[in-house]
């Protein structure tokens, strides 16, 4: 398929290493992707689904130990230990290619090994970044298919260069033991071995394009950042961008997918879809930061998924989606998960591969769940009703907002706006949430997670949060504004306070009004508070003193919280920049 010299080196080196049976290149033809498909429902890594009632649509299942990023096992490895920083683990380089090699040689054996070559952003687009991947799992290659664009063009495109980021991945044992998912930033090479699970062997996703693709933006001037993006529609027709950074399973893709409330669109407002995990932005000719979404599909959570938190994703999710780790529900050949609807399947086969007994069913007990707190679906982004014209734009969309937010029970406001640029890195840079199932570990733990890239920076968070610094300085006055929200305040029963979802428009609309200078706000020692009045309540059964509760700023909590920033801060040492520094010491001299 190429005559790429640096290529063919790596294949010609791979394939020794490994030893496959077969070599196979996807050139991304429909023809080769359905022999596929075929291939791997006959051995039983993925069943079928109901042709009728969702065309296209396979079930796969990973093994029990394999459902989420492992965290403790991703490492950042550099040639000096300092380049990873204090949020990474770091190997030396020799060291990890040594061990990977010697875990994955020969394990091709009896095996096929694909190639796929992929684009992150639109083939030929000029913000856009080559991969090849390299596998053994037919199930990864379909989700590749999904997830970024694939084939001989982008062969075709590559052509002689250089520039093309090496991903090798192995499934081997799948054992837990061995499992590392390891990258090299200076090298453009990322190595995975033992998992089978989306997060850890989709190596378009957070592997490239956050954390190699973060040391590139780094390095080149521009950002990858594990941001939505969205763009709001006003009655005029006039359409403006946010991304938002929010931490994994907090509220990413259902904000971007959004339906305003019934009124709301009645007036005229509408939201588009342009990404729902991932925004490279960089700043455009004319001055403004301009974003793509390198993703060409959503690997999206199943669970609290329904008609009515999130339609358009399970609208996505109705053809040509691979459903993982959800219920196999048997009455009709389909798929379930909780929170679909309140119909618990009474024949149905959990994520493990077992008969689900219903009645055994308890929300409150996740070994009870038919499907997986963390299972998804892989779904093209051009199945979304609401998908942004703006999706192929090779130049990206203009951003005039950018959100942080993240799960806190208690403390952060619904909605603040940050006083100015460096005053929203400091926001971003000491973001705390709970955590989720997304990741492996404990979940409900309140961790800081800067950007909500603790997981996914290639390089020094240090360094990071002078990068954006620096980026404000180039964009000047024409940077957007930086808020933060919290759809994730619980009242004393543990409920949820403020309804969220479609209603989290009536937020976005405060933001934008913001942005065009078009309302005031309270002045606070954390930034700008929306006066309970102009969130519009309409049309909503929710009482404006209750939202002054979820608006308030407690000067003692968050006289805590600055204390707890200053430990958080401890770990960047002299790599924090000075800018940050002086944002904490402001904020704790507004608190006394
Ligand atoms: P990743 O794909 O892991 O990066 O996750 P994400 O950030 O895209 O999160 P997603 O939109 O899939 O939401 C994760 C969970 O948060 C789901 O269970 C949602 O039901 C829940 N959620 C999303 N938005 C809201 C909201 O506004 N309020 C509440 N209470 N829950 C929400
Ligand atoms: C996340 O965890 O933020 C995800 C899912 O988007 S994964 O691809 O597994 O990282
Ligand atoms: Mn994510």
């Amino acid at each position: 398929m190429t005559n790429n010299k640096t290529v063919l080196n790596w294949i010609k080196e791979m394939t020794d290493l490994l030893n496959p049976d077969r070599v196979v290149w996807i050139d991304g033809s429909e023809k080769q992707l359905e022999a596929l498909r075929f291939e791997a429902v006959s051995t039983g890594e993925m069943e079928k689904l109901n042709e009728e009632k969702l065309p296209g649509c396979y079930l796969h299942r990973t093994k029990p130990n394999d459902v989420a990023r492992v965290e403790d096992r991703t490492f950042i490895c550099t040639k000096d230990e300092d380049t990873a920083g204090p949020t990474n683990n770091w190997m030396a380089p020799e060291k990890a290619y040594d061990m990977l090699y010697n875990i994955a040689r020969g394990t091709y054996s009896g095996r096929t090994m694909y190639i796929i070559p992929f684009s992150m952003g639109p083939i030929g687009s000029p913000l856009a970044k080559i991969g090849i991947e390299i596998t053994d799992s037919i199930y990864v290659v379909l989700n590749m298919a999904i997830m970024t664009r694939i084939g001989k063009e982008v062969m075709e495109v590559l052509g002689d260069s250089n520039d093309w980021v090496r991903g090798l991945h192995c499934k081997c044992d799948v054992d837990p033991e061995k499992r590392y998912i390891c990258h090299f930033p200076e090298d453009n090479a990322i190595i995975s071995v033992n998992s089978a699970y989306g997060g850890n062997v989709l190596l378009g996703k957070k592997c490239f394009a956050l954390r190699i693709a973060s040391y590139q933006g780094w390095k080149e001037g521009w950002m990858a950042e594990h941001m939505l993006i969205l763009g709001l529609e006003n009655p005029k027709g006039e359409v403006k961008y946010i991304a938002a950074a929010f931490p994994s399973a907090c509220g990413k893709t259902n904000l971007a997918m959004l339906i305003p409330p019934e009124y709301l669109k009645k007036k005229g407002y509408k939201i588009w879809t342009v990404g729902d995990d991932i925004a490279w932005m960089r700043i455009g000719k004319d001055g403004r930061l301009y974003a793509i979404n390198p993703e060409n599909g959503f690997f999206g959570v199943a669970p609290g998924t329904n008609e009515k938190s999130n339609y358009n994703a399970l609208q996505s999710a109705t053809r040509n989606t691979i459903f993982t780790n959800v219920a196999h529900n048997l009455e009709d050949n389909t798929v379930w998960w909780e929170g679909l609807n309140k119909d618990l399947p009474q024949n149905a086969i959990d994520w493990t591969g077992k008969p689900w007994d219903a009645s055994k069913f308890d929300k409150s007990d996740k070994s009870t769940c038919a499907a997986h707190p963390n299972s998804r679906f892989t779904a093209p982004a051009k199945n979304c009703p609401c998908i942004s014209p703006e999706f192929e734009n090779v130049e990206g969309v203009p951003i005039s907002a950018i959100v942080f937010g993240g799960r806190r029970a208690k403390l952060a406001p619904l909605v603040y706006q940050s006083k100015d640029w460096n005053n929203g890195v400091f926001v971003g840079s000491s973001m705390a949430s709970e955590t989720t199932a997304a990741a492996a570990g404990a979940v409900g733990v309140v961790r800081r997670d800067p950007m909500a890239m603790l997981p996914f920076c290639g390089y020094h968070m240090g360094d990071y949060f002078k990068h954006w610094i620096e980026i404000g300085q180039k964009l000047g006055d024409k940077a957007p504004k930086i808020f933060n929200v919290n759809w994730f305040r619980l009242d004393d029963e543990g409920n949820f306070i403020w309804p969220g979802f479609g209603d989290n428009m009536r937020v976005l609309n405060w933001i934008i009004d913001r942005c065009e200078g078009k309302v005031e706000a309270k002045e606070t020692a954390i930034g700008y508070v929306p006066h309970a009045k102009d969130i519009d309540l309409s049309n909503l059964d929710f009482d404006i003193n209750t939202l002054e509760t979820i608006l308030d700023v407690d000067k003692q909590a968050w006289i805590k919280e600055a204390e707890e920033i200053t430990e958080h801060y401890k770990k960047f040492g002299d790599r924090l920049p000075a800018e940050l520094k002086k944002q904490l010491e402001t904020l704790k001299s507004k608190l006394v």
